[in-house]
């Protein structure tokens, strides 16, 4: 447990930053929004990724403060962006402990009070495993996030255990295609009737789809044709610093 340890004091002391990576609209070809993606910068072992410590702090019952963090600073950073004159929305992702602490909504209302953010601008990632855990108390926390405005997305869609009459019952207004069916994608394969398939399901539930692990200008073509709302990926940017997703929007990507 030294690593988790060494997270604990990692935490108190700031070493997690906050990175961001750009979601477009497909249609407007315009960086529309971003996903805030926690890293531990570590004093020895360099810059860590988030499979590295997510699950342990979990394990450790930290990922509540963990999660605070991450909230505050890209709430705050997103407000920061809009008043100089960018609106998007900022997504954040959340664990099942998250979702299961009775504060939640509270902190979810202090961070965009602080801010001045609205609220809409404001997504809140859930995975789809979660999502469908424990599914009438989650349906209930769910609910009281949305009651405050902000909007909600399914996150890693098509890899879990989704029944199609709970996500009838789910508030989300976000379905996000899990990257492994994006990278590969190619006109007529297998991947490209899943994604097809999904996002005529989201559309047809009201419910906008975002594909992530676009990497390809083909990919985002073939995306376009099926009429998918937003491409997050490798093909716009790698998650990046705020300052650098600051330079990417003052060059208009
Ligand atoms: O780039 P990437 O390595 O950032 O992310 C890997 C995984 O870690 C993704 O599944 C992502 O959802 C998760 N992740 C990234 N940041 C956070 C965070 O702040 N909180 C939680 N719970 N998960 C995160
Ligand atoms: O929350 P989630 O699992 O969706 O986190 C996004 C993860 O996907 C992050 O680890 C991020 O670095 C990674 N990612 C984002 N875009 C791409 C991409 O185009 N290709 C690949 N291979 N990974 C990506
Ligand atoms: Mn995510
Ligand atoms: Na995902």
């Amino acid at each position: 447990l030294a690593l988790g340890e060494e997270l604990r004091r990692g935490i108190a002391a700031g070493e997690l930053e906050v990175h961001y990576q750009p979601q477009t609209d497909i249609a407007r070809r315009r960086m529309v929004g971003v996903e805030a993606l926690v890293r531990w910068r570590h004093p020895e072992r360099g810059l860590l990724f988030p499979d590295t410590f997510i699950s342990l702090a979990e394990d450790l019952g930290i990922v509540r403060d963990l999660t605070r963090h991450v909230l505050q600073t890209a709430v705050d950073q997103a407000a920061t962006w809009r008043a100089s004159g960018h609106d998007l929305s900022v997504a954040v992702n959340l664990a099942l402990a998250d979702l299961l602490d009775p504060e939640l909504p509270a902190v979810v209302d202090a961070a965009l009070a602080r801010s001045g953010l609205p609220a809409h601008r404001l997504v809140l990632e859930i995975t789809e495993d979660v999502a469908m855990t424990d599914e009438d108390h989650i349906v209930a926390v769910l609910a009281r996030l949305r009651d405050r405005g902000v909007e909600l997305a399914l996150d890693d869609f098509g890899t879990g255990l989704s029944s199609l009459a709970r996500l009838r019952r789910l508030p989300v207004q976000e379905l996000k295609i899990d990257r492994s069916f994006v990278m590969g994608i190619d006109a007529g394969d297998e991947d490209a009737s899943i994604v097809r398939m999904t996002i005529e399901l989201g559309h047809a539930l009201g419910i906008r789809v975002v594909a992530e692990g676009v990497e390809t200008e083909a990919a985002l073509d073939l995306l376009a044709s099926q009429r998918c709302d937003t491409a997050q990926g490798f093909h716009f940017s790698r998650p990046v610093p705020a300052t650098e997703l600051t330079g990417l929007l003052e060059v208009g990507v």
